[in-house]
């Protein structure tokens, strides 16, 4: 019998892509569709459209129509698709799908011979998908906050305060701009559950997972009794609130549970076994969390992610569940004791403003070249305790999410003879810099400072053990030991080592051993994580006993061990931090210079944030 292998599947903004992994979690193959370039008829820009008042979403069709695509690539890549035993996606977080009262009938026996988007074109009450990126919902967030006692009371119940691209305040303006549209509206799915969906097509709208259901400002957290927040739902549809409820379905608490088998459209078009198991998709950003941990993730927005062992809800940034726990109602039936001890979290804080800016940077200052960008960096970075960084940007060129509607650019200098080593030293608002070389150096040290400073805050407000400063720096901000870079950006070395200095961390990446050497691993983390995934459930499908509830991290950790055997000594010269794992950059000289200048980086956003108020006086 030839060996199981695993599909994972990440819809993200501006792609849908597929990462096919072996039994022991080898990458095997990669394939994607790009939405401008692949179904250029749509006309999206960077995966989307636009619209009046901050609306930004994409077609639910070109969705369709790019699964589509991205069956027929794969079966044309030759990818062995009836060995694969499981499969679970990925999507965009917080983005809704809107099913119609027509939509079950039609997934239930969609005809092999036909691609999906011939078919499923009545299946929606809403011809598009809000996305991420959506800020036209200023309006609902407030009435939600005010609904449940203010901004920080919606954090502590849902994870986070309201957020304009968050679920539910999307519905709630989608009920109040087009009324008989959400009436027609049979269920609504994350783009997760929505993928799960059509992979299943057996007439069921499968449930939302709840990590990804912690991104909607929906599902009560801080309490045994997890579930949609009824507070909310009655600010959201007055007296419908339980229909509501109906509309958005069951949660699936259990990331590794089978929810249904590949459907017969894909086995007798594609040649897939009716035997492969489908597993709960989940968000992107908690797909990505399980391939890397304590990750910091630069794609077109920059994510950081902090796991922690206490829920931690914060007004700035969000508190989501782990997305791959066995949930209460399985525990249950095992008889294992149900309580909060068992629950995992993750804190993310997310920026608009990443690799776009830093690429706008590159292209006015550094004429389209990384390299420049690179060498101005690298000649002008701290390199030793006493080399004070001076120059600060803030280059907030959309609204930011942290600081929340932090806009406009804003560039600061401090005199290098000014103030003390300790002291928070007075700087003055430039145009330009002197030497253009500090545009480089002033934007991504902020960026930079900015995740320094919000995971030392995550750090000391939760209970996750946070590392001393280093010896002989007199501010203690405690620091993570050890984070892992991925996203388009990741590539870029000098990035990343700035990032071991101001951080004061290990910077990780994934890395394969082939052709005799080790090699970056150029696959993407957020379709590979979500492969893990599928890998888990699978094997506790396929176990009996105890075995059943086996952990995720035990059976990656037992994966990567029979890796490690078969490479035998191979590549043994490289000392690795796991399987798989290796250190990319470590804190130098410059590490401590950072160190003593993140209070004078605090006070400094603060102060632009009180110019950008001002200006707009
Ligand atoms: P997403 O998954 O969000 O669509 P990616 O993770 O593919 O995005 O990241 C794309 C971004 O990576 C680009 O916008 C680009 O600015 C950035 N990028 C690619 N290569 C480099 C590099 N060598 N240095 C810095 N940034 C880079
Ligand atoms: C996270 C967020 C984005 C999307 C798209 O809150 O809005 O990172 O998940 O990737």
């Amino acid at each position: 019998m030839s060996s199981p292998l695993f599909l994972g599947l990440d819809a993200s903004t501006q792609s849908l892509k597929a990462s096919l992994l072996s039994v022991r979690l080898d990458v095997i193959s990669e394939c994607a569709v790009h939405f401008d370039t692949d179904l250029p008829h749509y006309g999206t820009k960077g995966g989307v459209l636009f619209g009046p008042d901050g609306q930004v979403f994409s077609p639910v069709m070109m969705a369709i129509e790019a699964m589509d695509l991205l069956f027929d690539r794969m079966k044309k890549l030759g990818w062995a698709l009836g060995d694969i035993r499981g499969v679970a996606a990925a999507g965009q977080q917080h983005a809704s799908v809107y099913w119609s009262k027509s939509a079950s009938g039609l997934l239930a026996s969609p005809e092999p011979s036909s691609p999906l988007h011939t078919q499923l074109k009545d299946a929606f009450s809403r011809s598009i998908i809000p996305n991420w990126q959506d800020s036209s919902t200023t309006r609902e967030c407030r009435e939600l906050e005010t609904a449940v006692g203010g901004p920080s009371a919606l954090a502590r119940l849902t994870g986070s305060k309201a957020h304009e691209r968050f679920t539910g305040s999307q519905i709630k303006r989608f009920k109040r701009v087009e009324p008989e549209a959400y009436a027609a509206t049979d269920r609504i799915s994350l783009v997760s559950s929505y993928i799960t969906t059509l992979l299943c097509l057996d007439g069921e709208i499968k449930g939302i997972d709840e990590s990804d259901a912690c991104g909607m400002n929906l599902w009560t957290m801080n309490t045994r009794e997890r579930g949609w927040n009824e507070k909310v739902l009655e600010a959201i549809a007055g007296a419908d609130a339980a229909e509501l409820a109906r509309k958005l379905g069951t949660v699936e608490t259990d990331g590794g549970r089978v929810v249904g088998h590949i459907g017969k459209w894909f086995v007798e078009r594609y040649g897939f076994n009716p035997e492969c198991c489908v597993f709960p998709g989940t968000g992107d950003n908690p797909a990505t969390f399980l391939s890397l941990t304590c990750l910091i993730s630069l794609g077109t927005s920059d994510v950081v992610l902090v796991s922690t062992s206490k829920y931690n809800p914060h007004s700035e940034y969000h508190a989501f569940f782990h997305p791959a726990q066995i949930g209460p109602t399985s525990v249950q039936e095992q008889g294992v004791r149900e309580g909060a001890e068992h629950l995992r979290y993750f804190n993310m804080l997310v920026y608009k403003n990443g690799s776009l800016t830093r690429q706008h940077v590159r292209d006015v200052y550094f004429d389209k070249s990384w390299d420049a960008f690179n060498q101005a960096v690298e000649q002008l970075r701290p390199k030793s305790l006493y080399d004070l960084p001076g120059h600060a940007a803030f280059w907030w060129l959309l609204p930011d999410i942290i600081p929340d509607g932090a806009h406009g650019v804003f560039k600061y200098v401090t005199d290098p003879r000014a103030g003390t080593l300790f002291e928070v030293p007075a700087a003055r608002r430039v145009e330009n810099y002197d030497d253009v070389r500090q545009e480089a150096l002033a934007l991504l040290s902020s960026q930079l400072l900015n995740y320094r400073s919000r995971s030392s805050s995550i750090l000391d407000d939760s209970s996750t053990p946070a590392l001393p400063s280093s010896p002989n720096v007199e501010v203690s901000l405690p620091r993570l030991s050890r984070v892992y870079a991925t996203g388009g950006a990741s590539a870029n070395r000098t990035i990343l080592s700035l990032m071991a200095d101001v951080l004061s961390a290990q910077v990780c990446k994934n890395v394969e051993f082939h052709d005799g050497k080790w090699q970056d691993a150029d696959w993407n983390s957020c379709s590979v994580g979500v492969a893990y995934k599928a890998r888990w459930g699978w094997e506790r499908e396929q176990a009996t006993g105890e075995r059943k509830w086996i952990s995720f991290d035990k059976v990656i950790e037992e994966c990567r061990e029979v890796r490690k055997q078969l490479r035998g000594s191979e590549g043994g010269e490289v000392v690795l931090e796991e399987e798989g794992i290796r250190v990319i950059a470590s804190p130098g000289p410059g590490a401590r210079a950072y160190e003593r200048r993140v209070e004078w980086w605090r006070a400094l956003e603060q102060r632009a944030l009180e110019e950008q108020r001002q200006g707009q006086e």
